[in-house]
């Protein structure tokens, strides 16, 4: 008789297993939350006021911040675009879901987390940049800038590929699109939207109405600008300084050429003026007329860079305001999570750079608020290690559906919905792996392993060498000391915590370049 009922369950069990998630997504159905995933483009945390940036203001950003939480030690696991957004949208690292360098294309038969929304009953979409040079399903809605897309008047692609030019300011067109899909959305069901910013990549485009808002502001020299990259043979051979690789005429808008400019040509006459007299008449004179050269030469471009970046970042904060009038004025807020977060980090003159992909800070750490109200309370800072792979399952879980075990980050509902304090168990290391190599930065291959106090770096492929940094004691990574015998046991505890993450996360390539030992003489 026992023995006819446990086959009777077992037999039952796969229809359990199966409706599950479905069960546990239906559970709160009328209560499930509405997410709004705002995504930015290579925005530094270090121009974000929330994060303590004395640069600029960004009322909006931290608005997001003070309504819910921020997160101190967020950390992309490939620090460039594509990947990173592969790695959202997978929550695995780029070595699993396929996409490890910008000039490829993200495998669109794999599972993406937007896909079980939609199965859990979610409307989706993305509006904006997505770069993953194909078309991920699980999005009912898409309407996305081919590429890298363009700042003026650019092209938008829908789901059947169609293409319409828009006119106006990207940032702003962006901002219209998505709160034209809110306003007409089936509004009986949940939603998951991604807001995809341009702003503030290369080549840095302000608003025409932003063109010229920190003229006359000085901006100071980070610490580090004038970095000699002593003992770091990656850094002295990149191709990413303001002084060498930054260019006058594309990224620095003097001269522009205004007959093949791709940017230039899709303006309205209207447009054209505008650009014209501010870049032409006013800042391209002022160079001429000031005849420089050397260290001028160098900072007035480090002036203009910070202008430039600086006022796009300005539109693309206006933006979010935009958002966050749109969810509190139409009833939206109470249910409706808002995130905040750039793709990964950029350095703003740190080291004399531009650009990202290292795994230093300015790089590795990106900026991430989010409010959640009625489980995150106002003004909640966060210092546990979170990962761009964490956000596909905290926004599953939020869902109430049950992220998929392939997953490779954790979800942060736990952490979330902790505030009462508890101690949450949480990772205090973390893992990071990027490959694109030599075009466009020369930024040799590395993997490697940050703890709370330690940095420790494998470069490969034509740089083979280690890296060790001290965080709490060279918190701007200037002084490579892993050739310093006094470190030969940290060095040791950490390469055998890499190890571990290596293997627990299945990067074979990374596994092999481990165990090939490297020349003392490249520890210089
Ligand atoms: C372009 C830029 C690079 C930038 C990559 C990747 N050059 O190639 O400076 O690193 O995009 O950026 S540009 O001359 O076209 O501006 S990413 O954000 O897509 O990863
Ligand atoms: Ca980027």
């Amino acid at each position: 008789m026992k023995k006819n009922v446990l086959c009777f369950y077992l037999l039952l069990l796969p229809f359990f297993l199966c409706s599950s998630n479905h069960a546990r997504a239906q559970q709160g159905t009328v209560k499930r939350p509405n997410v709004i995933f705002i995504f930015s483009d290579d925005h530094a945390y270090q121009s974000v006021s929330a994060y303590g940036s004395k640069l600029v203001q960004t009322p909006n950003i931290d608005r997001i911040a003070k309504s819910g939480a921020i997160f101190r030690n967020t950390f992309i696991t490939n620090a460039i675009c594509g990947p990173s957004r592969a790695c959202l949208l997978t929550g695995k690292y780029s070595h699993v879901n396929g996409y490890m360098v910008n000039s490829g294309k993200f495998d669109i038969d794999q599972e993406v987390f937007p896909q079980l929304l939609q199965e859990g009953g979610y409307q989706t979409a993305w509006i904006g940049k997505m770069h993953l040079g194909d078309i991920p399903y699980g999005f009912d809605y898409l309407n996305i800038l081919p590429g890298q897309g363009q700042y003026y008047n650019p092209d938008f692609v829908n789901r059947q590929r169609d293409t319409t030019r828009i006119q106006g300011y990207v940032t702003d067109i962006i901002t219209g699109l998505s709160l034209n899909w809110l306003k007409n959305r089936d509004s009986s069901k949940p939603f998951f939207l991604v807001v995809g910013e341009k702003a503030t990549h290369r080549e840095w485009l302000p608003a025409l109405e932003d063109l010229g808002i920190y003229d006359s502001v000085d901006f100071p020299l980070p610490e580090t600008f004038y970095d000699d990259y002593k003992g770091r043979f990656a850094a002295t051979n990149q191709d990413m300084t303001i002084d060498k690789t930054m260019r006058l005429k594309e990224d620095l808008k003097v001269h522009t050429d205004y007959v093949a400019s791709g940017i230039y040509n899709r303006f309205t006459p209207e447009q054209k003026k505008i650009f014209y007299d501010y870049y032409e008449n006013k800042i391209s004179k002022s160079f001429d007329e000031q005849h420089l050269t050397g260290d001028a030469l160098l900072q007035w471009k480090y002036q203009r860079y910070m202008k430039d970046y600086l006022a796009t970042a300005h539109g693309l904060d206006r933006n979010i305001g935009k958002i966050l009038d749109y969810v509190d004025q139409s009833g939206l807020a109470e249910n409706t999570i808002v995130i905040y977060a750039a793709d990964q980090g950029f350095y703003l003159g740190e080291h004399g750079w531009f650009d990202k992909r290292f795994m230093y800070e300015e790089s590795l750490r990106t900026a991430f608020v989010m409010r959640y109200p009625g489980v995150i309370k106002p003004g909640t800072v966060f210092d546990q290690f979170v990962l761009g792979i964490d956000w596909a399952p905290t926004i599953l879980d939020i869902a109430g559906i049950r992220p998929p075990s392939a997953i490779q980050g954790t979800s942060m509902l736990p952490l979330l919905k902790n505030n009462s304090k508890k101690i949450v168990p949480w990772r205090n290391q973390m893992y990071y792996h990027y490959y694109e190599f030599p075009q466009p930065h020369h930024v040799y291959p590395h993997f490697g392993i940050r703890t709370t106090r330690y940095k420790l770096i494998r470069f490969y492929g034509g740089a083979d060498a280690w890296e060790l940094y001290d965080l709490e004691q060279d918190p701007r990574e200037l002084h490579n000391i892993y050739a310093d015998k006094k470190n030969m046991k940290i060095v040791s505890s950490l390469k055998a915590s890499l190890q571990k993450l290596i293997v627990q996360f299945k990067d074979d390539e990374a596994l092999q370049v481990f165990g090939t030992p490297v020349k003392e003489s490249n520890h210089f």
